[in-house]
């Protein structure tokens, strides 16, 4: 590699992940939002068993009985919530709105928790303090005044507890729409959607004790250093026991390279560190269905020339569980390696190599991120992990199976318990037959159609439990601008961020308790539950004072708005308020999989959910798995061609989703800043970028106006050829709403052709 000039923050990062720099950051993020004295003992108390679920991610733990305490990214979720810093109504007095969008993501968060109601005041261009219940009563008369139900929409970010998260949509339903825009849909909606076609649920089916017994883990598209921290401690087991580690990324991520684990005295003492990836392929962003169909074709060709009695294929197996293998052959015969190649940037023999290793072992398991659904084809990138795992009966024995990595820590609950805008027939029955009103039973809209009916004026409230929804979305043009014509917005959340002050004709900030808060209700000290990536369900109490008097908890929120939009409703708010062992009641009622909840999730550890593959028992329409091939090889088919590069969009090691930390990239190297582009250099130098030259990115859709990101800085960075790298929510300006996979509704985050103009010279 040529001598490269100097970018500012941007320096070589040559350790290993973990180490003595995650306690480092671990420390600064204590230092900079929390109280000294109250820290320690807070982060202690973190996935205990008598403690509050981690806020950071949806890796379960054994017998939810972590060492916490090193993971420093858990420790940033946990200690941004429980920051000392306060948004006052002073703050708000302080500063118009207009004048805090030009803040970044950064600064309006870490201003701190927001600690009462506020109101938009157009003529002052300020949000100014409102009652709770004067709140209420508006945002009831608002709802109530709407010509339809379906005109209101209600986003759910996943962090919403079950039982906020099932009243919230029984509420939505008796007011009389299924308009449940949800971050699944921006998320693993392809795995919701994908796998209940291949295996009859759209769930992972591994569980943690599954990965001491598996024999080789292909790890696809997803990032865990950053964005999974507790899963490192599994993966350095694994590689300690010498099970096989192939990687699929673009980019050379430091921790699925190397790890050095906090928990480990002799790897902190003695510098050294543990391997992760026993195998590293780059893939092209966008090419993992071709590199899953030649592992498949390979898996074919070795089948065919071990004979008769070969057992590269379970075909017993498929034989007995599956149908469409004669499909899924033919399929595989006739597309090319020439284009699978192409298409994946990665060789037969590697694919080949890649194979081998899965048929040599007993047990595997397939773990996945975004890297696979943010995809115009996600569903069918996802069905093709299924494919391959099915081929070798890799589903209802130890050691074996799928593992979707979900995002937000309770994002699989909600959904468990109905946030769907697809509800399925038999939940709307129990849930007639328990609370005597009818649901509706149309599709509603999911977060694309949410924003798309707002933008062109059909619908006119949205209601947000948690997160923060324009930003999240791609299309920011189109998304910012249909915030502004809302006539009312609801943003039930613990800091301010950017969707707040998208004000339209009226706003409305609901401050809520977070995880790590004490609940108190008439029936004192109240938990809730979440459900993790592995279908385990276990209570979360917080420990922490609420950050402000007058914060009211999720649920209660929920029940007032309801009472206030549905004065005669039938359901017993108060009494669910008062005790959420009734909500779980109700929770039971409709979902039979809870039974015994209250007595269930008061054992350490709760309990797991039924997952009926994991016995080889398969709820689709025939009662057995289905292979589904993969028609041609391009998952996404507008982005090769010419000067065009794909640009993918990720996380930094300081980010939480659209809440920024800080401005740091540790693993990546990039520091202070998030104003780059990563490239491959031989892709710098076919367009004659040198590292540190600043650009213009443009999307290269045709059908669409000009979707511009300008001054940006080009990093010389190991990632594939024809591949780029930029940050996410900055680089969402680039991505056309309405480039999304057809069948699950995911924005395509992680696939946009873009071609680079070079209007500046260097940065130095
Ligand atoms: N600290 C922290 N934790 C988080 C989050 C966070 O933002 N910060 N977010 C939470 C949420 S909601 C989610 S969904 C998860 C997200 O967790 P991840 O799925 O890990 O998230 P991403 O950063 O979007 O990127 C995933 C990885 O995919 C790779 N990638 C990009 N394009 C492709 C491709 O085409 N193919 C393949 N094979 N790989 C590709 C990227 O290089 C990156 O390493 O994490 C959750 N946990
Ligand atoms: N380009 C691009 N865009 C993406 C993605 C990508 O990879 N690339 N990823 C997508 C994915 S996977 C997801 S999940 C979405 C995320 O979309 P969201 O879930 O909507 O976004 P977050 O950034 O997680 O939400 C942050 C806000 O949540 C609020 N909050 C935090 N904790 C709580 C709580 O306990 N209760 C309540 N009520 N509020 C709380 C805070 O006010 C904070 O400002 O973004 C999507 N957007
Ligand atoms: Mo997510």
């Amino acid at each position: 590699m040529a001598e490269q000039r100097e970018v500012q923050g941007i320096k070589r990062y040559d350790s290993p992940a973990g180490g003595w720099g995650a306690l480092n950051a671990t420390a600064r993020a204590v230092r900079e939002q929390m109280d000294a004295m109250v820290a320690p003992i807070t982060l202690l108390r973190t996935n205990q068993p008598d403690g509050f679920d981690c806020p950071g991610c949806a890796w379960p733990d054994k017998e939810h009985r972590s060492t916490f305490q090193f993971c420093e990214n858990g420790a940033k979720a946990v200690t941004w919530e429980a920051t000392k810093k306060r948004v006052t109504p002073e703050f708000f007095a302080a500063h118009t709105v207009t004048s805090l969008l030009e803040w970044n993501d950064h600064q309006l968060e870490d201003e701190g928790r927001l600690t009462q109601p506020m109101t938009y005041n157009a003529a002052t261009d300020k949000y100014e303090p409102i009652g709770w219940d004067a709140a209420f009563a508006r945002i009831g008369h608002v709802l109530r005044s709407l010509s339809h139900a379906d005109q209101a929409e209600f986003y759910t970010s996943g962090r919403a507890s079950n039982e906020a998260a099932f009243i919230y949509q029984l509420f939505a339903r008796e007011f009389g729409t299924n308009n449940f825009p949800d971050c699944s849909n921006m998320c693993h909606e392809a795995t919701s959607v994908g796998l209940p076609q291949s295996i009859g649920i759209g769930k992972g089916t591994v569980s943690l004790d599954d990965f001491d017994h598996c024999e080789l883990l292909i790890a696809m598209g997803h990032n865990p250093g950053t964005n999974h921290p507790r899963m490192m401690g599994t993966l350095h087991e694994l590689s300690r026991r010498g099970v096989p580690i192939i990687v699929f990324n673009p980019l050379r991520e430091r921790a699925l390279e190397r790890f050095a684990d906090p928990q480990n005295a002799m790897e902190m003492v003695t510098f050294s560190s543990t391997d992760i990836a026993s195998s590293y392929y780059q893939v092209k962003v966008g090419g993992d269905a071709a590199a899953l169909k030649g592992i498949q074709k390979a898996i074919l060709a070795l089948d065919a020339a071990a004979g008769a009695d070969g057992s590269v294929i379970a075909h017993d197996f498929v034989a007995m569980h599956t149908n469409g293998y004669a499909a899924l052959v033919d399929d595989l015969d006739a597309t090319s390696w020439a284009d699978i190649e192409a298409s994946c940037g990665l060789s037969r023999d590697a694919l080949t190599t890649v194979a081998r290793a899965y048929v040599a072992s007993n047990a595997t398991i397939v773990t996945y991120g975004m890297g696979l659904t943010q995809h115009s084809k996600g569903t069918a990138n996802v069905q093709q992990i299924a494919n391959l795992l099915l081929l070798r009966g890799n589903f209802g024995k130890a050691g074996a199976g799928i593992c979707p990595l979900r995002g937000h820590s309770n994002v699989q609950g909600n959904r468990t318990v109905g946030i769907t805008e697809k509800p399925p027939a038999g939940m709307l029955e129990r849930i007639e037959q328990t609370f005597g009103f009818v649901p509706p039973k149309g599709h509603g809209h999911d977060a694309v159609r949410a924003i798309q009916a707002i933008a062109d004026g059909r619908s006119k409230v949205l209601v947000c439990l948690g997160g923060n929804f324009s930003v999240a979305l791609p299309d920011s043009g189109t998304c910012f601008a249909a915030m502004r014509k809302l006539d009312l917005a609801v943003h039930i959340n613990t800091k301010l961020n950017r969707n707040h002050l998208l004000v339209g004709k009226e706003s409305i900030i609901l401050p809520c308790l977070g995880r790590t808060e004490l609940d108190e209700q008439t029936n004192g000290l109240q938990a809730v539950t979440v459900e993790d990536s592995m279908s385990m369900v276990h209570a979360s109490r917080g420990k922490l004072a609420p950050a402000s008097a007058l914060l009211r908890s999720e649920p209660a929120i929920v029940a007032g708005i309801a009472r206030a939009t549905l004065p005669d409703s039938k359901l017993p708010w108060q009494e669910w308020i008062d005790d959420y062992d009734r909500i779980r009641d109700s929770i039971e009622a409709v979902f039979p999989e809870f039974e015994r909840f209250n007595e269930r999730i008061r054992k350490p550890g709760g309990f797991r959910l039924p997952l009926p593959p994991t016995e080889r028992i398969w709820p689709t329409p025939t009662g057995r798995a289905q292979f589904i091939p993969f028609a041609g090889v391009n998952e996404d088919p507008l982005t090769t061609s010419g000067d065009v590069l794909t640009l993918t969009t990720l996380r930094s090691h300081d980010q939480y989703n659209t809440t920024i930390y800080g401005l740091d990239d540790r693993y990546r190297g990039v520091f202070g800043r998030r104003d780059v582009i990563f490239m491959n250099q031989d892709d710098m130098a076919e367009h004659r970028l040198e590292h540190g030259d600043v650009v213009d990115i443009e999307t290269a859709l045709a059908q669409h106006g000009p979707l511009r990101l300008l001054g940006f800085t080009v990093i010389a960075y190991k990632i594939a050829r024809g591949s780029i790298g930029a940050y996410y929510p900055e680089a969402n300006v680039l991505i056309p709403i309405d480039f999304f996979d057809p069948e699950s509704g995911t924005p395509s985050y992680k696939s946009v052709p873009v071609r680079i103009a070079k209007p500046q010279v260097a940065a130095g």
